[in-house]
């Protein structure tokens, strides 16, 4: 207890940590772009412990929440994750309520609440795509770290008129808009229609993640990863930003980026394209 008190003198402010103000700016941005109606969106961030540390007494659980999956890679790691019900437009507001701070306990299938989830709630109901889709990322780059998913309006629209086709897909991206090849090479993967919230669809998208950044679920919005909040942010802004010119160009097109300057773009931004798609 007297140690608890000690320690809990010299802990920071965590409505100051910049992982906490990271989470407030980027739900605000996401919500004023349209992209996160409602309750709609989810992220995680994988946190480092010691910098943590720093402001929360690591000792103290407030209360366990069994995850009902198991996560055993990610055994003693602390994520910061958006709340179930919660509204992005509120997270800035009172973050402590919209969002927690969860470690992964020893069993693998508890999560016990550091911080946050102040009236009572718990994680996203996408914990599983989340925590299945950081696996997977880890274990192609040790650098990862946040997952987010989104509602965008015109990638959902694109989806909605072009075939379910990774390949093909990602092709219309491209030839949408040179910026795109540059930022997501390494294309975008498609699920098909699924339940939301399943442990099947976050095996599903995991099993994507093994080889894409971002991946869309039909009829429903995308998944974006990254090394940091930019990289995941860009990465579905990007794709955001090319369905939107797909669409309003959509019957009208006159131009598209011939196959020879994406291999022009890919060469001189020193990427690698998605096999198959420039291929044909
Ligand atoms: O939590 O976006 O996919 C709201 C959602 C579910
Ligand atoms: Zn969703």
């Amino acid at each position: 207890m007297a140690e608890t008190k000690k320690n809990a003198g010299k802990l920071k402010n965590i409505l100051k940590a910049p992982f906490v103000q990271e989470m407030c700016r980027t739900t605000a941005n996401m919500y004023r772009l349209g992209w996160d109606e409602r309750n709609g969106g989810n992220i995680s961030y994988l946190l480092n412990e010691e910098e943590v540390a720093q402001y929360l007494d690591l000792g103290k659980v407030i209360r366990t929440i069994p995850t009902g999956f198991d996560a055993t890679p990610l055994i003693g790691k602390i994520f910061i994750v958006t709340g179930t019900g919660k509204y992005f437009k509120n997270v800035e507001y009172d973050p402590e309520t919209n969002l927690g701070i969860i470690r992964i306990a020893k069993d693998g299938t508890t999560a016990e609440l550091l911080w946050g989830y102040k009236d009572g709630g718990r994680f996203t109901s996408e914990l599983p795509a989340h925590l299945m889709s950081h696996i997977s990322r880890l274990s192609v780059d040790p650098a990862h770290r946040v997952v987010m998913h989104s509602h965008p309006t015109y990638t959902i629209a694109m989806n909605t008129v072009c075939p379910a086709d990774e390949k093909d897909f990602t092709h219309k991206l491209w030839q949408s808009n040179t910026e795109s090849i540059v930022v997501f090479p390494d294309g975008v993967g498609i699920l098909p229609c699924m339940v939301c919230g399943t442990n099947e669809i976050g095996e599903a998208t995991a099993e994507k993640m093994k080889k894409f950044r971002l991946v869309v679920w039909t009829n429903h919005g995308i998944y974006g990863t990254g090394k940091d909040m930019d990289e995941a942010f860009g990465l579905i802004e990007t794709v955001e930003k090319t369905a939107q010119i797909y669409m309003l160009t959509l019957g009208h097109t006159v131009n598209v980026i011939p196959d020879e300057t994406l291999w022009g773009l890919a060469k001189r931004f020193d990427v690698t394209p998605l096999e198959g798609v420039l291929e044909k």
